[in-house]
């Protein structure tokens, strides 16, 4: 890709909850387009979206979607990432692709910015953006294991319906209206009632009583932290929050760190904001972080059942920090100054 003043972005998937979300991004920051193309498949295609102020038409994806396209961002599920993508690069865009379709390919580099933006070197035309589960959890981390070498990770995560769709946040807001007066409800999107519930069940179940969502943390955080000896335990619960993921995160370190320590490394972390002074009610949640675009750490302590180890809670909003930040440029100062295309791209992704 050829340096630019400005650049023909397209977004596919764009009518969905992280397309719009990235569309938002990118007015927000100023990413110089100059040509914005959102496109989605033929139920969605024709339709009206917003962006910086003016409606957009929604044209319909096809193979010949990425002429002249310089940047194709993707969120519109596996099958039309591992079919169009590659499309999209051959015809000479970069792809940024938000789904699993790619992630865990040797060739694609599986990239969080503020971890390891370096592997955007070795892209081939396609990048991939972590799930959002682990997006938060690797931000947070990343700094302590540079620190203190992190041996095994175990988390639990607070999943909020947004991850799941639009068709989920109203599934939960309809619940919730029928179940206060005291109607029936019949669950359509989850396979059980999600208001006034948790579900330990997101995305498929595999023979080993793992569901995908809990194996993709585990690969994931590997493969971006670069270090497969790490051990990952995951749980994941979906929970009646409309935005934004919680996490439960224990840590085992090799080099023995104080809470009070993970709290001076995590205060300068980049994308971290630290938000844990309980005894005056202050940690993260989940409502605060809806709308923002930092990781947010609080409840840390030492783990006293073993040598070397912490616990802490984290929350991101998962449709911003959880995949349109982690995949929209977002700052124009940067961009003007880049020399490189991975610089640029590297620009694209903080
Ligand atoms: O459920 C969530 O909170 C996140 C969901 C992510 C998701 C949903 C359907 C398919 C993904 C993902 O990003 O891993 C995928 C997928 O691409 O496999």
């Amino acid at each position: 890709m050829t340096k630019k003043s400005a650049y023909t972005v397209a977004v596919v998937g764009a009518t969905g909850a992280v397309g719009t979300e990235m569309l938002s991004v990118l007015a927000e920051r100023k990413f110089p387009v100059d040509n914005v193309l959102p496109l989605a498949s033929s139920k969605s295609a024709g339709g009206d979206v917003s962006f910086d102020g003016n409606d957009l038409k929604v044209k319909l994806l096809t193979k010949d979607s990425f002429q002249g396209i310089d940047i194709a961002l993707f969120s519109a599920g596996m099958d039309v990432s591992k079919e169009y993508a590659p499309v999209a690069a051959k015809a000479g865009a970069v792809v940024i692709d938000n789904s699993s379709a790619w992630r865990m390919d040797p060739q694609v580099p599986l990239v969080v910015p503020e971890v390891n933006p370096h592997d955007i070197e070795k892209h081939r035309g396609i990048i991939a953006n972590p799930n959002c589960s682990t997006i938060q959890m690797v931000v947070a981390l990343k700094p302590l294991h540079d620190e203190a070498q992190i041996t095994r990770i175990v988390v639990s995560t607070y999943q909020s319906v947004s991850g799941t769709g639009k068709n989920a946040m109203d599934e939960l807001a309809e619940q919730c209206r029928q179940l206060l007066s005291f109607g029936d409800i019949k669950p359509k999107v989850y396979p059980n009632q999600i208001a006034f519930n948790c579900l330990p069940h997101i995305d498929d179940f595999l023979p080993t009583g793992y569901t995908k969502e809990e194996m993709k943390m585990v690969n994931e955080t590997r493969k971006i932290m670069g270090d497969q000896s790490i051990g990952v335990s995951a749980t994941t619960v979906r929970v009646p929050v409309f935005v934004s993921h919680a996490e439960s995160i224990n840590i085992e370190t090799k080099k023995k760190l104080s809470a009070e320590e993970a709290r001076a490394i995590l205060s300068m972390a980049p994308g971290v904001q630290l938000f844990d002074d309980p005894s005056r009610g202050v940690y993260p949640l989940q409502i605060d972080s809806a709308g923002t675009d930092a990781v947010f750490v609080g409840r840390i302590r030492e783990d006293d059942s073993i040598p070397k180890g912490l616990n802490m809670w984290v929350v991101a909003d998962n449709l911003r920090k959880g995949a349109a930040l982690n995949a929209v440029p977002v700052s124009y100062t940067h961009l003007r100054a880049h020399e490189t295309e991975a610089d640029l791209v590297c620009r694209l992704l903080l």
